[in-house]
């Protein structure tokens, strides 16, 4: 396989896997040259009892974006983008992203539009509200690979998503704003033991043609963090793999998942007493252990085209 390079702009964590630290070794992995950018180097992550660290400021990013360029070391095939709570940062990855698109126009932009999440039926945004504008009306043109969950689509959509003729309306209205695919990654659809993703395709020039894909998982129940990280960035691997089947690549990606996460829950387990609930720390993502599954996932779960 020709070398194929991603510059991931994300989180970095002392300790644990989020943000570059669980896209980062799946990549690599998986045949990936990947040149990382740490938005943020912070103890662990956020939801921790206690965390601090550092947050890379605009200057620097463009600084380290420019010295790039004196090298000539801007030829990218991917950018993966991620967590980001700043609108300064956000505008500048764009004015990054536009130009590293002059530089190679098959570059694809893969985007998770991080801003919030739905708990106990009630949505809340965890990063400042003035990000959404700025995502839907300067990020989100420039992706080619969108990744929302049910509560960034809505959002972004105006649209609520309470059926599967919603979801598909919903990912029909994101393609308009520019991404050719778009992935709902986890939603509440399902009945009370399952999530339900959602892809969606376009693959001619007019969106006459469009592959809809719906994936049903088991829902592995624990509060992973790093997980929706970990599924950017293995769409992105089985996309690139797998460019014109959508469905398999969401086969792949949802298998890998699976084995991850409930590796991740059995150890987390192991780690407490019986009755008790495991913590962020116990239930960090087992990725190294996961190695075999990653590099060559283990199908166990089909998807259906629509
Ligand atoms: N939980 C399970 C069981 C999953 O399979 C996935 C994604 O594949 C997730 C959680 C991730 O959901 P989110 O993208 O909202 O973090
Ligand atoms: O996975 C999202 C994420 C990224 N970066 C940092 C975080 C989190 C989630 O808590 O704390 C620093």
């Amino acid at each position: 396989m020709e070398t194929c390079r991603v510059l991931s702009i994300q989180s970095h964590v002392v300790r644990g896997y989020v943000g570059n630290r669980s896209a980062v070794f799946p990549l690599q992995l998986l045949g990936f040259e990947v040149d990382c950018i740490n938005s943020v180097q912070f103890s662990n992550h956020t939801g921790y009892p206690h965390w601090k660290g550092q947050v890379l400021n605009c200057s620097a990013l463009e600084e380290l974006y420019e010295t790039l360029k004196l090298n000539n070391c801007l030829k990218y095939d991917y950018v993966l983008t991620g967590y980001c709570r700043d609108k300064l940062m956000l505008r500048k990855m764009v004015e990054i992203i536009q130009e590293l698109k002059q530089l190679n126009p098959n570059l694809i932009y893969v985007c998770d539009p991080v801003m919030g999440d739905t708990w106990g039926g009630e949505g809340k945004m965890y990063v400042p509200e003035d990000l959404l504008p700025v995502y839907r009306d300067e990020v989100i043109p420039l992706a080619d690979v969108l990744t929302p969950n049910q509560f960034e689509a809505q959002l972004l959509t105006e649209m609520k998503i309470a059926s599967e003729k919603e979801a598909l309306a919903s990912m029909e209205k994101l393609h308009t704003f520019g991404p050719s695919t778009v992935v709902i990654s986890s939603s509440d659809l399902g009945h009370s033991q399952a999530l339900i993703g959602y892809g969606s395709k376009i693959s001619s020039a007019n969106g006459a043609k469009t592959q809809r894909i719906k994936l049903e998982m088991p829902l592995i129940k624990a509060s992973f963090v790093g997980s929706g990280d970990l599924f950017a960035a293995l769409l992105l691997a089985w996309t690139h793999r797998h460019p014109d089947n959508l469905k398999l690549a969401l086969e792949k990606v949802i298998s890998t998942m699976q084995r991850i996460l409930q590796r991740t829950l059995d150890a987390a387990k192991g780690m407490i007493a019986e009755g008790e609930t495991p913590t962020f720390k116990e239930l960090e993502l087992r990725l190294v252990q996961s190695k075999v599954d990653i590099e060559n996932p283990e199908m166990c779960v089909k998807a259906v085209e629509l």
